[in-house]
């Protein structure tokens, strides 16, 4: 009874009569133990999961059929090992981080300016663990060859939804040591890559990736105002304002500029564009003339200090060709992007982890939630979309780690050129999708803060926005349709006919084996269809078109996962029951008119019906 003391009642109710109001408090005295008692019996449990690799049993299964056997014994037993650190000591990391974000501290107690991002200790810790497991190094050692690369992206996978928002830093880190790399380790950049890739958590850095400038994140071409100056030593001093720098407390960054010429004159778009590498501060941690403007305060990531940043003659190293820059960036968004990927598909594994955990224990309308047929639909329709989000995942880390032993065909890196962008828009909206569905799985729960819930869904949402919004990708994936003058559309329809082949001999899979030949044949038509319009067609349809590659490469991969010998009904079902979707949407809706010019027109109308604008030229 003492324990369950309700709270003081008095002057709750004021609508009530002086009289009616002690009749209420007496009753309510009387009743609140026994309610309380009621409460306490029927708290609800909190899902827990356990060692999220060994629960994972379609990452366990693609690991099996892919990996060689030694690889695989080496693996499975880091990534066990790995696990029960998540478990352990990883995820309440992670909640610190949640908990304790980042604070700007711009002057010390006597008016100096310092400019200090304060991060918590958990924080700090996240990234000696990085180092530590090699979450870097490990693509870069290639000790398991062709496999390092999907080896690294497994324990990325693993750690992103524990890692407190350090999956962020990490994926830039990555895509920097990438561009060195690329670059062929030149010997200024020798010690930063050092650093980038090291195991050491004393010698181990960070990189920031700081493209957006406050004219626009998307159209870098024309949105980048930052100066580069060149020095008597060689060296440049950048001039500029970047407005939105993800990890700000990062060691160095790679950044764009445009060079001065003699003359002053800058060139403009982005053939005036050029990559330099520059450490944020100096031996002896002074800012390396940059100021830091102020945190930006975000709807979530919130773990991660991203900042806007004055750069004042900060000192810094041209490491691409003049007028590079963002070709040779191309290589650190490549990287990023698929992280990005990592970042939506851990997401979702996550929520529907804790949502059949949830459903194991709930109880409602007299039974467990897992007994419901309604409720099992709604996980099992995400779980669906998760696998097919994984396995994209898995194909397009295997095909880097292909292209970066020299194992790739010219084949396989078109085709990798072409999923990173389909992968990165499409499972960034699949994210959200599931983790606002699985969040309502929990009922009322899931929209309580101290469940951990919403900062899973805060989090998911960044993913269709940074590194490139879906539009955006979408233009890129006929960016390398252009570019490669159609070839890559070639490899895409030879590599999924490829994999259908191999399921066709699946009696159980017919169905859907033929639902992807007709899916494949509308591709092919609209592709023959759009292709004798004009330019504003394949504009207009880039989105659908882009989802429609997305839904026929996956559709394959999840064919091609169940008709293994050893495959379970779960993946089967899971490879159907993606076919029953629209697979082609673009072939539809060239079939609806929704790329004509007329239909443009339309779309303004609709969407400034009533606006000050309507009527107006738009
Ligand atoms: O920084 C940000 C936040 C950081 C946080 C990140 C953390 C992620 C963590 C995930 C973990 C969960 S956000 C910054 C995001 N900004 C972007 O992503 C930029 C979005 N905009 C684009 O992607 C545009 O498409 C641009 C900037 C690439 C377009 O620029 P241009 O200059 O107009 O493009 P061009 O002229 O078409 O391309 C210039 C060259 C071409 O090569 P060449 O000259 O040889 O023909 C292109 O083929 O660059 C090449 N190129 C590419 N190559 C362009 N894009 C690519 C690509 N994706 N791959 C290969």
């Amino acid at each position: 009874w003492e324990r369950c003391q309700p709270p003081s009642h008095k002057g709750i109710n004021t609508t009530l009569g002086q009289g009616q109001q002690v009749s209420v408090q007496e009753k309510q005295d009387l009743e609140m133990p026994l309610a309380r008692r009621e409460t306490e019996s029927l708290f609800q449990e909190q899902p827990e999961t356990g060692n999220q690799y060994l629960e994972d049993a379609l990452l366990r299964s693609y690991l099996k059929t892919h990996l060689p056997p030694k690889v695989l014994e080496e693996v499975d037993q880091d990534l066990e090992r790995f696990g029960n650190r998540l478990l352990t000591k990883i995820r309440p990391l992670g909640w610190e981080c949640e908990l304790n974000p980042p604070v700007f501290r711009q002057y010390d107690a006597w008016g100096q300016r310092v400019d200090q991002i304060v991060t918590c200790s958990a924080w700090r810790k996240m990234k000696e663990i990085a180092a530590e497991e090699g979450l870097i190094a490990e693509a870069y050692e290639r000790r398991y060859s062709n496999w390092s690369r999907l080896h690294q992206a497994v324990k990325l996978y693993l750690f992103s939804s524990c890692s407190g928002g350090f999956n962020c830093p990490l994926a830039m880190t990555d895509g920097a040591a990438k561009v060195i790399e690329s670059l062929g380790i030149p010997g200024s950049l020798k010690n930063a890559f050092d650093h980038l890739t090291s195991r050491d958590p004393k010698k181990f850095w960070t990189s920031g990736q700081w493209m957006t400038e406050r004219r626009g994140g998307s159209d870098v071409a024309n949105g980048t105002e930052t100066v580069a100056r060149k020095q008597p030593d060689g060296t440049y001093r950048l001039y500029g304002f970047k407005w939105f720098t993800s990890a700000a407390d990062s060691d160095m960054t790679l950044t764009l500029a445009r060079v001065v010429d003699a003359e002053g004159h800058v060139k403009q778009g982005s053939s005036g564009l050029s990559l330099f590498f520059l450490k944020v501060r100096d031996e002896e941690g002074k800012l390396n003339s940059i100021q830091v403007q102020k945190l930006k305060d975000k709807l979530g990531t919130r773990q991660m200090a991203t900042a806007e940043l004055w750069l004042d003659g900060a000192k810094a190293e041209l490491i691409s060709a003049e007028g590079r820059g963002v070709a040779s960036i191309s290589n650190m968004l490549n990287i990023t992007r698929i992280h990005n990927v990592i970042g939506a598909v851990a997401a979702m594994r996550r929520m529907i982890s804790l949502s059949r955990e949830y459903a194991r224990r709930r109880v409602a309308f007299g039974k467990l939630l897992k007994d419901h047929p309604l409720h099992m639909q709604t996980i099992a329709r995400m779980e669906v979309q998760t696998r097919g989000a994984f396995l994209l995942l898995m194909e397009i880390v295997r095909l880097l780690g292909l292209a970066e032993t020299n194992m790739a065909s010219e084949q396989d890196q078109l085709l990798l050129r072409l999923l990173i962008p389909v992968a990165k828009l499409y499972t960034g909206k699949q994210a959200s999708a599931v983790v606002v569905e699985a969040m309502e799985s929990f009922g009322g729960q899931g929209y309580m803060e101290d469940t951990g819930l919403p900062v899973i869904l805060r989090d998911a949402l960044v993913l269709s926005i940074w590194e490139g919004t879906t539009n955006i990708l979408s233009l890129d994936v006929l960016r390398s349709l252009t570019k490669s003058q159609g070839q890559v559309m070639a490899v895409f329809f030879s590599t999924v006919q490829k994999k259908l082949e191999l399921a066709s001999s699946t009696a159980k899979l017919e169905p859907a084996a033929q639902q992807m030949r007709d899916a494949i044949s509308s591709l092919r038509g609209f592709m023959q269809a759009a292709g004798s319009k004009g330019t504003l067609t394949m504009e207009l349809a880039a989105r659908d078109f882009s989802y429609s590659l997305a839904r026929i490469y996956t559709g394959a991969l999840l064919m091609e996962h169940a008709a293994r010998p050893d495959a379970s009904s779960a993946d089967i079902s899971a490879a159907r029951r993606w076919c029953n979707q629209e697979l082609c949407p673009a072939a539809a809706e060239l079939e609806n008119s929704s790329y004509e010019a007329e239909e443009a027109l339309q779309d303004s109308a609709l969407v400034y019906e009533g606006s000050p604008a309507h009527g107006s030229r738009l």
